[in-house]
């Protein structure tokens, strides 16, 4: 194992000849510092079957299937597919998801820790996912922001993001919706978070998945103040330049993990309607979300 360079323009570090089957327990305990540390780790030339590839992920934690079975690969339900890949067999998983601000399972009880990417099939151009780290948004807002969020909640609900299934044609809206209200309720998180390993405080929140900013008692709060919060972290640009958006970019056989607490992304669709497929497996570590403020 080799932990090269940091990649170029994205912020990850690049580890080549890293290999899911040799490596050492030391060797997976640095790569976990370094996923922590620096938030995105790139394993390069990896070559994996399905079982493979859940292994690699269960060395940074406990995989969690997704609760909704549309996105499983036939293999494993520990591999959730984003496809626009027809085969003869039918479709695997599901097309464009997640291109829009977001944490993987923010609006769950427990959102993973890690998530593991691995991109089988990239377009011809726009290879890569728009991150932004939020501890670094969070050290960014303006200290009007960071004083009117101390001791503040926000509530999280996936319902404007989540994909009708085929089998859901010619229900009623209003039944789809409620079944996604009583399977996904909205959860409650602090707006921010102190990171477990790392100590540092994170802006705990996403455009597509964040409606609603309350106090400790749970009184709502201005929606203002939500939206002035997306604005200044960079989540309402949509030309993506914003200075805290940076474009992690990809190349054939990359496997790339990262840190889902302290990041939130978005996935690139290629406008050319290429045909992509990507595989990822989340985790859950030994933390719990958010650590105890140092007293
Ligand atoms: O289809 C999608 O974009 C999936 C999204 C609603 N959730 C991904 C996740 O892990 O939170
Ligand atoms: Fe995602």
């Amino acid at each position: 194992m080799r932990i090269d360079t940091r990649t170029e323009g994205g912020r990850g570090i690049e580890v080549r000849d890293f290999s899911a089957v040799t490596a050492t327990a030391d060797e997976v305990a640095l790569l976990r510092r370094h996923l922590y540390h620096d938030k995105i780790v790139v394993l390069t030339q990896q070559a994996l079957g399905i079982a493979e590839f859940v292994a690699l992920g269960s060395a940074f934690g406990t995989p969690v299937a997704y609760y909704e079975p549309m996105y499983h690969h036939p293999d494993s339900e520990y591999v959730f597919v984003s496809s626009n890949v027809d085969r003869d067999t039918g479709r695997v998983g599901v097309p464009k998801t997640g291109a829009f601000w977001h944490s993987d399972y923010q609006f769950m009880p427990q959102p993973f820790a890690v998530t593991c990417f691995y991109p089988q099939r990239l377009p011809a151009a726009g290879r890569g996912t728009y991150f932004i780290d939020m501890a670094q948004a969070y050290r960014r807002l303006s200290p009007r922001l960071r004083t009117a969020i101390e001791n503040t909640y926000c509530r999280h609900s996936a319902r404007r993001y989540v994909k009708i299934r085929p089998d859901d044609v010619f229900r009623p809206l209003g039944e789809v919706i409620a079944e996604v209200e009583h399977r996904t309720p909205p959860q409650r998180h602090p707006t921010v978070l102190r990171h477990p390993v790392t100590g540092e405080r994170l802006l705990y929140i996403s455009e597509a998945f964040t409606y609603a900013i309350e106090d400790a008692s749970g009184k709502a709060l201005p929606g203002t103040l939500l939206s002035d919060l997306l604005a200044e972290s960079g989540q309402l640009d949509d030309s993506c330049s914003h200075p805290n958006i940076f474009l992690q970019s990809y190349e054939p056989g990359d496997l790339v993990l990262w840190d889902n607490r302290t990041l939130i992304h978005r996935a690139l669709h290629n406008p050319g309607n290429d045909r992509t497929e990507s595989y990822r497996v989340t985790v859950l570590d030994e933390f719990p979300l958010t650590g105890q403020e140092a007293g």
